[in-house]
């Protein structure tokens, strides 16, 4: 199938963008990496009037760090934030989790903005966001700039709070203490596969105690899943006294995973459960040994 008939822009600055937006009242799609969108319009499951391509626009790439925070400007390609290595020291969670996106091919041309915007419950990048405690920029002529939180971002599966005529330029990531653990594991049908549960995540340990944790599912419910109630009964304790069987209970707990015909809901929380407790004694062992 072929899409359906659409005008073409592809403007060269985030104003020019904005105004096409604003302009179109609703009848303009973004196009950044394409590797979601493109079998969408092909597919006729999106039809828009105005196709606005962000791929020539001043700045919408790169990478960029403070002491505190990671920015990286959401056309940067998935292969390029993946490949750097200043970007992999500084966000070690991050790269984890990116590696796991798509594959080599798909990861050249998507982006990282395009992934968090999409808002698929199954993918890394949105989770990533969350469990790390990003906040997006989002760009819109009426109403200037404003960052949401990405615990906040996300409302059902490929919903977001953007509007219509928003831009998501950046996520801002906070950089974690360097000696802070990763937490990473999914378990997909083939590597490059939306996983069918996913874990990801940051713990960070000061004098032997859990100083600080982060941690979100992916494909366990309509949207990237914040751990809550597992981070807050880890804050505080000794590394060594953790029930990490007791804790992937309350992880699982805040989790609403769906059947589809990959699995069932009880397939995933069960593999959920498991997932967590062995990703978290794995982490806490690492650290225990170094
Ligand atoms: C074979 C295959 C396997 C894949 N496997 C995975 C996987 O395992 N995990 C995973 O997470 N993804 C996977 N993907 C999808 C991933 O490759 C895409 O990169 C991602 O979903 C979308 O990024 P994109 O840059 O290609 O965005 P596009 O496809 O161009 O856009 C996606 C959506 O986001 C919107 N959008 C894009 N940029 C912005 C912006 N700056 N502001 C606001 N809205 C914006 C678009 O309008 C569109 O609605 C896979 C894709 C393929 C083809």
């Amino acid at each position: 199938m072929k899409p359906a008939p659409f005008d073409y822009v592809a403007p060269r600055s985030v104003a020019e963008a904005l105004d096409t937006l604003a302009e179109a009242g609703g009848g303009a799609t973004l196009l950044a990496g394409g590797q979601t969108l493109m079998p969408l319009l092909a597919l006729r499951m999106s039809q828009p009037f105005i196709l606005v391509d962000v791929n020539k626009i001043d700045g919408i790439a790169g990478i960029s760090h403070t002491a505190d925070t990671t920015r990286i400007a959401a056309g940067t390609r998935q292969a390029v934030a993946l490949a750097d290595q200043e970007l992999k020291a500084a966000q070690p969670v991050f790269n984890l989790a990116l590696s796991h996106v798509g594959h080599h091919q798909t990861r050249n041309r998507g982006t990282i903005g395009g992934s968090v915007s999409l808002g698929e419950p199954a993918a890394e990048m949105p989770a990533t966001a969350v469990a790390l405690g990003a906040e997006i920029e989002i760009h819109s002529r009426e109403r200037g700039v404003r960052r949401v939180k990405a615990d906040e971002f996300y409302l059902g599966p490929y919903m977001t709070v953007l509007e219509p005529d928003e831009l998501v330029t950046a996520i801002h990531y906070p950089r974690w203490p360097a000696n802070t653990l990763t937490v990473f594991r999914e378990v997909a049908q083939r590597p490059g596969d939306f996983a069918l549960v996913g874990l990801v995540g940051a713990v960070h340990v000061e004098a032997g105690k859990i100083a600080r944790a982060g941690l979100a599912w992916f494909g366990m419910g309509p949207t990237p899943i914040k751990a809550r109630q597992a981070e807050a009964a880890l804050l505080g304790q000794a590394v060594g006294d953790i029930d990490a069987q007791a804790i992937a209970e309350l992880a699982v707990a805040d989790t609403a995973p769906f059947e589809d015909h990959h699995a069932t809901a009880h397939y995933r929380r069960t593999v959920g459960r498991r997932i967590f407790a062995r990703t978290l004694s794995e982490a806490l062992t690492s650290r225990q040994a170094a």
